[in-house]
């Protein structure tokens, strides 16, 4: 039986405010809705879904996906903008990364248009609400297939 394909997606922080506050920015939408929506979008993957306020707690995270995981979905919030310390912990995977934000960053405050995330992301969807997760979602099993086909080749 081939090993299952195994999806993390990590949160950065407040977003364990969604749908609590700014509504007019972020949506009425909860993280646990987001959660359910990923997990249908997901379908039969295994999804490991978390959120964290803390910049060393979602470090932890991402290397413990280097091991774990098939593909990464990060909504980095304001961490994208300054974590050098994550950017680093990215580097060290070898699986697909997209980064997905419910805004759109670049239609926002200028501090908002740089991410260190980016350089290191197979791809970034934003701008889209929760729907910009379920097609981050969509992409990551895309590409953690594509990851796995062309690592079978070349044994
Ligand atoms: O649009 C996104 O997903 C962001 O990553 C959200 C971040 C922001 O710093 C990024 O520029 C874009 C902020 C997350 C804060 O989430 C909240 C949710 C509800 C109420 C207050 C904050």
């Amino acid at each position: 039986m081939p090993d299952p394909t195994v999806l993390y997606v990590l949160n950065g922080p407040n977003l364990n405010l969604l749908g609590v506050r700014e509504p007019d920015v972020y949506g009425h939408e909860t993280l646990d809705d987001v959660q359910a929506l990923c997990q249908r979008a997901a379908g039969d993957a295994v999804l490991v879904f978390r959120q964290s306020n803390h910049e060393g707690e979602l470090v932890d995270w991402v290397q413990e996906a280097r091991e774990r995981a098939s593909a990464l979905v990060i909504n980095p919030a304001g961490y994208g903008h300054t974590s050098v310390a994550l950017l680093d912990a990215l580097r060290t995977l070898t699986i697909p990364i997209v980064e997905c934000h419910l805004s759109n960053p670049a239609a926002r405050e200028r501090f908002r248009h740089r991410s260190y995330v980016s350089p290191v992301a197979a791809g970034v969807v934003s701008g889209f609400g929760s729907f910009s997760y379920e097609l981050a979602v969509k992409a990551a099993l895309r590409l953690a297939q594509e990851h796995r086909a062309a690592a079978d080749r070349s044994v």
